[in-house]
């Protein structure tokens, strides 16, 4: 038994190791949303779904108003309490996991204009 013959061995375990990993990764996998506020509407969240199947999601809010922001899911029956921080300019992200219903979400400074819902199914 030599180098040669050790060397194979170790790369077919190598080969089921990954294999076996990226699959239920792939399955699982988070969907991203991209919410927008742009800078000819500096109070809008723009692309927000009006509904959205039951699961986890990422929304990636990207704030390009120069006016701070956040994008913030109200608790109630289908929406935990979920936030990002108020910021200026970039994007912040926050995952959120929706039940059947209606969730809610408003940005905190801005919450007489800025908020909205989506009907969860
Ligand atoms: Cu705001």
């Amino acid at each position: 038994m030599g180098i040669r013959t050790r060397s194979i061995a170790l790369a077919a375990v190598s080969a089921v190791v990954v294999a076996g990993a990226a699959s239920p990764a792939l399955a699982q996998k988070t969907k991203t949303i991209t919410v927008t506020t742009p800078k000819s509407s500096p109070f809008a969240f723009k692309g927000m779904p009006k509904t959205l199947k039951a699961g986890t999601y990422r929304f990636r809010y990207v704030n390009r108003s120069g006016i701070g922001h956040n994008l913030r899911f109200l608790k109630s029956a289908s929406t935990p309490q979920r936030t990002t921080p108020i910021f200026t300019s970039g994007s912040r992200t926050v995952k959120v996991t929706l039940k059947k219903g209606t969730a809610r979400y408003e940005c905190t400074p801005h919450k007489t204009m800025m908020k909205g819902t989506i009907k969860v199914t």
